[in-house]
C-alpha cells in the first residue's frame, strides 16, 4: 500500500536548499541522513496530517519535534496568532502575553516559582548551567550519555538526538579545555553518579538530566534514579536541572516532575509553552531565579524573548492542555500505538522492545531492554532505517532517526492509531524481505 505518488517538487526544493544551506536543513537530523532518501518538503498540516509539495500525506508522529500537543493547525493557536498578529510582531517592552503565560507555567508546574522566556530550548539549558554555576561558585557540569540539552558548547559532549543521529564524536568547535568542564555518567547509573561526586563533588554545580530520555530513543528512568539524583545533589550542594524541554506538559500535565514527584532546583522548557513558535524558558527557585539580571548579576537577555506571538501560541495550547486534562487519553493512546507495534514485531519474529509515558514513547529493534544510551545504541539501527523508509512510503512519517522518540497529540485518535498499526504491520513486512 503505497501512499507516495511522487517526490519530484521537494526533489527540486532540496535541490536548491542543499546550495543555500549546510546539508539543505535548519536543523541536521531533518536531513535523513540516518535512515536514506532526501527529506520531503511540507507545505501544510491539519490534525495528525503532514502534506508536502507532492500532494503526498502522512500521519505525523514528529509532531514539530514534540512541540505540537493539539496537532497541526489548531484553530485555538491559529485564532490567537491571527488576533495577535494583527497588532503587532514584536514591541521590544514587556506585553502582557508573557505574564498570562509565566502564570499558566507556575500553575502547571510549581516548583518554578520565577520563570525568565527566551527562544529555544538550547538557550533554556546554556543560562540555568550559567545561573547554577554563579549560585555554586563551582565549574563542573554532569549531564548523561545520550541526553541532548541543545547545543550549548557545554553539551555537545556525548550528547544524542542530531549529534548521535550522525555519529558524531561530540562536535569539532568545543575548546577541550571547556569540554573537560562537562562530565558524562551512562543514564540510569546512580553508582556512577556517586562516584563522579564521591570524586568531584565540591567542583560539580549541577546535575542536568532529561527526566525521561528521549533524545537516544525513548529510554524512561529506571525506579529511584530521578530521587537518586535529587538525594545525590542535595548532598553535595549542587543543584538538580530538569531538562523538561520535550517532557514539560507532554509526558503529564505538569510534566516529569509532577509525574515522578521530584522536585528540581531548576527547570528548562521549550516546544510545548511555544505552541509551534520558537520559545524556551527557565525557571525554579525564586532564590535562584532572582540573580538573574536586572534583579542579579548573572546575565541574560534576547531581542525577541517573550515574543508576543509566541506567547500567544503558548498560552492557547497551555490553556487547552491545562482544561482538558488528556493526558490520561494520550498515555493510553501512545501504549496502544507501542504495544501494538511489539505485538506486530513478535508475529514477524522480530524483538521489539519500547515503552510510553503520556504523549511520548518509542521503541527499539532489540532483543532486550534499553536503560541507556549504550544499550540504545545496540540496537538494530539498520533495520530502524529501512523501517522508516518502508513506513514513510505508507505515508507515516516517524522521526528520521532511531536516537528520537515518538510524539502524539490529541489528535492521534485509537482509529488513527489502528490505521497507523496496520500500515507498520506492512512497513515491517518489507524490512526483512
Ligand atoms: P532547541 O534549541 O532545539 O529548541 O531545544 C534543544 C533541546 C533541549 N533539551 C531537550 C531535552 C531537547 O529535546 C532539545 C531539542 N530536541 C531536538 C529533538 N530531539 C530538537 C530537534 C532538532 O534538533 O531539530
Amino acid at each position: 500500500m503505497s501512499e507516495r505518488a511522487a517526490t519530484t517538487r521537494s526533489a527540486e526544493l532540496f535541490e536548491r536548499a542543499n546550495e543555500l544551506m549546510p546539508g539543505g536543513v535548519s536543523s541536521p537530523v531533518r536531513a535523513f541522513r540516518r535512515v536514506g532518501g532526501e527529506p520531503f518538503f511540507a507545505t501544510h498540516g491539519a490534525g495528525v496530517w503532514l502534506h508536502d509539495a507532492d500532494g503526498n500525506r502522512y500521519i505525523d508522529y514528529v509532531m514539530s519535534w514534540g512541540a505540537l500537543m493539539l496537532g497541526h493547525a489548531h484553530p485555538a493557536i491559529v485564532g490567537a496568532l491571527h488576533d495577535t498578529v494583527a497588532r503587532g510582531t514584536s514591541f521590544g517592552t514587556p506585553s502582557e502575553g508573557e505574564v498570562v503565560l509565566a502564570e499558566l507555567v507556575r500553575e502547571m508546574m510549581p516548583a518554578v516559582e520565577m520563570v525568565r522566556f527566551v527562544n529555544s530550548g538550547t538557550e533554556a539549558t546554556m543560562s540555568a548551567l550559567r545561573l547554577a554555576r554563579a549560585v555554586t561558585g563551582r565549574d563542573l557540569v554532569l549531564k548523561f550519555s545520550g541526553c541532548y540539552h541543545g547545543h550549548g558548547d557545554a553539551f555537545l559532549v556525548q550528547a544524542g538526538s542530531g549529534v548521535a543521529t550522525l555519529g558524531l564524536p561530540d562536535s569539532p568547535g568545543v575548546p577541550a579545555a571547556l569540554a573537560a568542564l562537562t562530565i558524562t555518567a551512562p543514564y540510569n547509573d546512580l553508582d556512577a553518579v556517586r562516584a563522579h561526586f564521591e570524586r568531584d563533588g565540591e567542583r560539580i554545580a549541577c546535575i542536568i538530566v532529561e527526566p525521561v530520555c528521549g533524545n537516544a530513543g525513548y529510554i524512561p528512568p529506571q525506579p529511584g534514579f530521578l530521587q537518586g539524583l535529587r538525594e545525590i545533589t542535595q548532598a553535595h550542594d549542587a543543584l538538580l536541572v530538569f531538562d523538561e524541554v520535550m517532557t514539560g506538559f507532554r509526558v503529564a500535565a505538569g510534566g516529569a516532575q509532577s509525574y515522578f514527584r521530584v522536585t528540581p532546583d531548576l527547570t528548562t522548557l521549550g516546544k510545548v509553552i511555544g505552541g509551534g513558535l520558537p520559545v524556551g524558558a527557565y525557571g525554579g527557585r525564586r532564590d535562584l531565579m532572582e540573580r538573574i539580571a536586572p534583579s542579579g548579576p548573572v546575565y541574560q537577555a534576547g531581542t525577541l524573548s517573550g515574543n508576543p506571538l509566541a506567547m500567544a501560541a503558548g498560552i492557547a495550547q497551555l490553556t487547552q492542555l491545562r482544561d482538558a486534562d488528556p493526558y490520561d487519553a494520550l498515555h493510553a493512546r501512545t501504549t496502544r500505538l507501542v504495544d501494538g507495534f511489539r505485538s506486530i514485531g513478535a508475529e514477524q519474529g522480530i524483538d521489539v522492545h519500547g515503552g510510553a509515558l503520556g504523549a511520548m514513547g518509542g521503541w527499539f529493534f532489540h532483543d532486550r531492554p534499553v536503560h541507556r544510551f549504550e544499550d540504545a545504541r545496540a540496537s538494530d539501527t539498520e533495520r530502524f532505517a529501512r523501517f522508516f523508509r518502508a513506513a514513510l512510503t505508507r505515508g507515516v512519517f516517524l522521526p528520521p532517526s532511531p536516537f528520537e522518540a515518538l510524539f502524539l497529540c490529541t489528535a492521534h485518535t485509537e482509529d488513527v492509531i489502528d490505521d497507523t498499526l496496520d500500515r507498520l504491520r506492512d512497513a515491517l513486512r518489507e524490512t526483512t524481505s
